[in-house]
């Protein structure tokens, strides 16, 4: 079996004004799918980060992705991620996404990109052979994945532009009242039974108030986790940690409070006697970084995630590393449709060692821009079930993908800059300055 076509499409997707320590989401986020075909007949699909860069890196492969067996992924993946480009010494000494989206770290380039390419032949050999992709990778160890409710500040609207502005189902979300109504809603659609907060956005003595307030209106069958994503300084960390010991223990966790591996082991020393554990997608982004967390005891929970980590197989040695050195292992997630919620949950449901309920921004997202057959993936009781049909277990809507395609063409930007949406909406002085409190 060979490929004989591979085709890339940049689309974009309605996505409403979140708020995190980078700034404020644009109005639309931009992915790109990958469609490859094979000789004999059969396609599959991947979805990944998108923006120029992303599809660049892409593009670059067609040489070696045309006429390649779909089986034989080891080579492609030595080839990107045996070697890194020269980077720039600010980034190699942090080894970290402290200052940069999770898709735009030079150091994991490689790993994404193979990544997009291995999820798409996985769903080709799934259908060549019958079976569900977490099966083809040595099978699953669940039939349905639990994923939390992921909370969002954010101000009023729910994303797309002029006539293609999409309903604001949640409304302004910047108190903890609104906190509690905005989980509410969503658990009543979803069913989830774990929330997370992204914080980092106000006071963090307002945020305390908004975990404390969810935990009031849900009570402990609900375990709670709070991501600053760096924007407190470890005394702060420290604070809110002690000040919400209750809230985040059984189930719960804190997330990336502030930056650098060494930052967070302060932490955690700090916050020994309380025993609330830390959790990371930020410090911790490759192999090399489980180690040092769990020598340092910087991070007790490892954020996996297929679409950085290198795929589905490389999500399962994870999971195999945390469960041998003692680390618990999350999920993290940026704005996806369902194709990635897809391979999202095939790689969950194959690690054993996953501990906690994965992240989805799924909920941001609205039925206008799914691109799957069918509309939008359902979720049971927060979770969503391995689908009995073979490979990812979706196929794709051509039509809905040539209207991605379509509002993809008309904006002018190609890259996530959550400042500058902060700085057009919200206060023209604004920076990402870490920690900010
Ligand atoms: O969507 O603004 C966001 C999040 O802050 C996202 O970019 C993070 O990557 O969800 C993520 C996280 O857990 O850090
Ligand atoms: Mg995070």
């Amino acid at each position: 079996m060979k490929i004989s076509s591979f085709a890339l499409h940049s689309i974009a997707i309605a996505d409403g004004p979140l708020r995190s320590s980078y700034g404020r989401h644009a109005p639309y986020a931009l992915r790109t799918i990958v469609e490859l075909r094979t000789d004999d007949g059969i396609t599959g699909w991947s979805e990944t980060y998108g923006g120029e860069k992303p599809l660049a890196a892409l593009e670059a492969l067609r040489p070696q992705i045309e006429g390649m067996n779909p089986f034989r992924l080891a080579e492609l993946f030595s080839a990107l991620t045996n070697s890194v480009a020269p980077i720039a010494d600010e980034v190699r000494g942090g080894r970290s996404q402290t200052y940069l989206v999770p898709g735009e770290n030079p150091l994991d380039e490689g790993l994404r990109t193979f990544a997009a390419i291995e999820i798409a032949c996985l769903d080709i050999i799934g259908k060549a052979t019958q079976q569900p992709v977490c099966d083809v990778i040595g099978g699953r160890v669940r039939d349905a994945v639990p994923f939390s409710a992921y909370l969002f500040y954010k101000d009023a609207g729910g994303g797309g532009l002029g006539a293609d502005a999409r309903d604001d189902e949640y409304g302004e979300v910047l108190s903890a009242a609104a906190c509690v109504r905005e989980a509410r809603q969503m658990i009543a659609q979803y069913g989830f039974r774990e929330i997370k907060l992204k914080g980092g956005v106000l006071p963090p003595d307002v945020e305390i108030d908004s975990i404390r307030a969810l935990r009031q209106e849900f009570g402990e069958a609900y375990p709670l986790r709070i991501d600053p994503n760096c924007a407190w300084s470890v005394e702060t960390s420290v604070r809110v940690g002690k000040a919400l010991r209750q809230e985040l223990s059984n189930g719960g966790y804190l997330e990336d409070p502030c930056p650098t591996l060494e930052g967070m082991a302060e932490v955690r020393r700090q916050l020994l006697e309380q025993d609330v554990l830390l959790a990371s997608n930020v410090a911790v982004t490759n192999f090399a970084d489980v180690v040092t967390a769990r020598d340092t005891e910087a991070v007790q929970i490892v954020l996996s995630d297929p679409h950085y980590w290198g795929g589905l197989r490389q999500m399962q040695h994870l999971s195999h590393v945390c469960g041998l050195l003692g680390r618990g292992m999350s999920m993290h997630s940026n704005n996806h449709l369902g194709l990635s919620l897809m391979a999202m949950t095939h790689a969950a449901a194959a690690c054993a060692n996953l501990t906690y309920a994965c992240d989805t921004h799924y909920p941001w997202q609205t039925d206008r821009d799914e691109i799957v057959e069918g509309g939008r993936i359902r979720f049971e009781d927060g979770s969503v079930r391995i689908p009995d049909k073979p490979g990812l277990g979706v196929e794709i809507d051509r039509d809905q993908l040539e209207r991605g395609k379509e509002r993809y063409a008309g904006l002018e930007y190609r890259k996530r800059d959550d400042a500058a949406e902060m700085r057009r909406h919200v206060d023209p002085a604004w920076e990402r300055v870490l920690p900010r409190w």
